[in-house]
């Protein structure tokens, strides 16, 4: 029997809510934003999400499901990026790391010795309108629309020995994101940058494949990185930046009243960032040490001049790549534009 016109009405509404990422269950209507991560559950990046999520499903009144993939159930980071752009996934996180390759302007976070050490100063920095808006120019031209940007701290070098000089980089073969230009900063130390995903770095320091790699503490530790590695060097050389993405087809699509919600989410959001990476790197290093095999190390003032010195040219190679609008985005981030070192002093 052909179906009557109100099941035909009915049968296109769930087609076309369905494609919209919408269903339609008992109760209120539900939409799903189906939200990946590049990090395992536990980690900064998980309880963010999961903060997010809470936030989100209770100011929607349930009209918002917010749907939780943590690193491993959807693929490397470059995929998850592709299913942000086709539209595929509502909202993740991606990183500059490995974004860089992408979105050439956010390397700029990849630049060591450039964002401010004070935490204050870094928040303020990463959430300046100055720098948000050419950034999200950027990621637009790359079909990507940019949230939020924060920090999970600043990260630190493992190894077998100890990385407290550029002497001892030369040669020392060290496990990079993809972004071209986290490679450059190494090879300008004279180490042997090698990029590779983060599910197969546990396996490569193993095997031997590298030397060593550079993550923030709490990675280092839900990874199981230190129980491969003897040491870990502290230079404060570049904290982990990431961003908040989001389809720009969905948020487009978003009527008023959820984007709002979703603007006050990503608000609270950047202030969780950096709480909980604050809390949870300090706790994991405690469990590292714990552990016994491994100590941390800390470079001194004289060695960490000349890592600075070493890294310099790195920005001149940022602004080919980058461009115009790279620029603009350095001469916001620079320490020099309000008080601190600056290139080439
Ligand atoms: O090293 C990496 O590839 C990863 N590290 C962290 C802390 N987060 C995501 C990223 O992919």
């Amino acid at each position: 029997m052909k179906p009557g016109p109100v099941a035909r009405i009915a049968r296109w509404l769930a087609i076309a809510l369905a494609a919209a990422g919408c269903t339609r269950e008992a109760g209120p209507l539900q939409q799903e934003w189906r939200f990946a991560l590049e990090e395992i559950r536990g980690s900064v990046q998980h309880e963010c999400a999961e903060r997010f999520r809470e936030r989100v499903e209770s100011r929607s009144g349930g009209r918002v499901r917010v749907s939780i993939y943590p690193y491993g159930t959807l693929g490397s980071s470059a995929q998850i990026t592709e299913q942000v752009q086709s539209g595929a996934l509502q909202l993740a996180f991606a990183s500059p790391g490995h974004l860089g390759s992408v979105v050439p302007e956010v390397q700029v976070f990849s630049l060591h010795f450039l964002l401010p050490e004070e935490e204050g100063r870094l928040r303020a920095r990463l959430r300046a309108p100055a720098l948000l808006e050419p950034l999200r120019a950027a990621y637009r031209e790359h079909r990507l629309a940019l949230l939020a940007v924060v920090s999970e701290g600043w990260m630190v070098w493992s190894g077998n020995k100890p990385l407290r000089s550029l002497e001892d980089f030369e040669g020392f073969k060290i496990r990079t994101m993809a972004s071209p230009l986290l490679v450059e900063a190494y090879r300008a130390y004279g180490a042997n940058p090698t990029p590779m995903p983060y599910a197969e770095v546990y396996g490569a320091l193993q095997l031997g494949m590298v030397d060593g790699q550079v993550n923030p503490l709490f990675a280092i530790e839900e990874m199981g990185f230190h129980e491969v590695q003897a040491v870990l060097t502290a230079a404060r050389h570049l904290p982990f930046v990431t961003t908040l993405v989001a389809s720009p087809t969905f948020l487009d699509g978003l009527d008023p009243s959820l984007r709002e919600i979703l603007e006050r989410a990503t608000a609270d959001l950047h202030d969780d960032a950096f709480e909980v990476a604050l809390r949870l790197n300090a706790e994991r290093l405690e469990k590292i040490l714990a552990g016994g095999g491994t100590r941390l190390e800390r470079v001194g003032d004289a060695q960490r001049a000349r890592f600075r010195d070493a890294s310099l040219p790195v920005r001149d190679r940022y602004l080919e790549l980058a461009g115009p609008r790279g620029a603009r985005i350095l001469q916001v981030l620079d320490a020099a534009s309000t008080g601190g070192a600056s290139h080439g002093s």
